[in-house]
């Protein structure tokens, strides 16, 4: 162990290296798969299930850049695990189960996380293979979502002890759609989220950011609420929405009632060309918000100089905020299965540390259409 480890470890109770993965449960894994390779870019690289000693589940892992997202679906439930993750998949629909953070020392982050009062979910094991050991533990977070705690010792293998290196579905994209996890959104009750701001505080020694949807927005237009909390070093940040009871149905609403209770939102993604990326995702079927031209009338009257003029956002209803260190462009997807529930972010930062502050209007607004056209307004 090296000296600037334990120096590390020393200021910080919870010193985290990073998100490891994003796990989904869904309803066929094997699909999931080859959408996430077609229209997100992704490669898979590691598969787990029957034909190697899991004959309950099949698990495939994707990757783009640092972004690992990890896609399990179950194949014949016999265990308490395997009805437990048919029933979430029957409760929530295709849904995240786990925001996975690697950490430098998995029995310290679970000792600590348990000592602050969250509830343990697995307790720390070693797994190993020829590859090398990983130790991984578990702690509850809202609804029925967990955080697995991922050790990595060095460890060589494509993603965790028992999983195989697999072939890419088809072949790599040139040019990467997108390099890392920004941010993952949690949507909690009404009247929780300060709750979940403090668990955060308390249980990771996270702290919150400036950014915030306070109730003077919400009753405005938002119809929500939201505050965002990150570690040190910013590389993982949770915002955590509520909704804001208003004159129409909040969007936070429709999701826990089509989800079954609090879940995973939304997960940005980050890219460095989200012209490119929104182009190809297009042109593979992926459905984007979309915002009205006066949008674009307006934005160029304050938005300042961005890497591509504001023609160009216009053309692929891409979004552009500033703030005092920068600027960001971003764009949403709609809900990416039947349920209006998960859905996806791109953004591409240019500086600036917040989330479109800027752009919460036309957003929650391009949301609402939405929301109306499913009726659920
Ligand atoms: O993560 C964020 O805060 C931004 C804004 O339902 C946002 O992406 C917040 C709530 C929401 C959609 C986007
Ligand atoms: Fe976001």
């Amino acid at each position: 162990m090296t000296a600037q480890r334990d120096e590390h470890t020393r200021d910080d109770p919870f010193p985290v290296r990073g998100m490891d993965a994003v796990v989904f449960a869904v309803g066929n894994a094997k699909q999931a798969a080859h959408y996430y390779s077609t229209a997100f870019g992704m490669t898979l690289v590691a598969y787990r299930g029957p034909e190697h000693g899991s004959p309950e589940f099949a698990s495939y892992v994707l990757e783009s850049g640092g972004a690992r997202f990890v896609f399990t679906s179950v194949v014949r439930p016999t265990s308490e695990a395997g009805h437990r993750l048919a029933r979430h998949v029957a409760d929530h629909g295709d849904g995240v189960v786990d925001l996975a953070i690697e950490v430098p020392d998995a029995r310290a982050a679970f000792a600590h996380a348990t000592a602050q009062g969250a509830s343990p979910l697995q307790e720390p094991e070693e797994l190993s293979d020829e590859n090398g050991t990983v130790v991984v533990a578990a702690v509850a977070t809202y609804g029925e979502t967990r955080h697995t705690l991922v050790e990595r010792r060095d460890y060589k293998g494509p993603y965790l002890p028992g999983y195989v290196a697999t072939s890419p579905l088809v072949a790599r994209p040139e040019r990467r759609f997108f390099q890392a996890v920004d941010h993952c959104v949690g949507n909690v009750e009404l009247g929780r989220m300060n709750e979940w701001v403090a668990f955060y505080q308390r249980v990771m020694g996270f702290t919150n950011m400036k950014e915030f949807v306070g109730d003077d927005i919400a009753t405005e237009y938002s119809a929500l609420m939201s505050k965002v909390v990150a570690d040190g070093t910013r590389k993982v940040k949770f915002p955590i929405n509520e909704p804001a009871p208003g004159r129409k149905k909040s969007q936070i609403d429709e999701y826990l009632e089509f989800y079954g209770g609090p879940g995973v939102q939304h997960i940005a993604l980050a890219t460095n060309d989200i012209i490119a990326t929104v182009s190809a995702m297009r042109e593979a079927g992926v459905e984007f918000l979309g915002v009205p031209d006066s949008y674009y009338d307006e934005l160029g009257s304050w938005v300042g100089e961005t890497r591509v003029p504001v023609e160009t956002l216009r053309e692929h209803r891409v979004l552009a905020d500033r703030d005092e260190d920068g600027y960001l462009l971003q764009i949403f997807t709609k809900p990416v299965q039947d349920r209006p529930t998960v859905f996806f972010e791109l953004i591409e930062r240019h500086g600036s540390m917040g989330f479109g502050k800027g752009n919460f209007k036309a957003l929650f607004e391009a949301i609402e259409r939405e929301q109306a056209r499913r009726g659920n307004l």
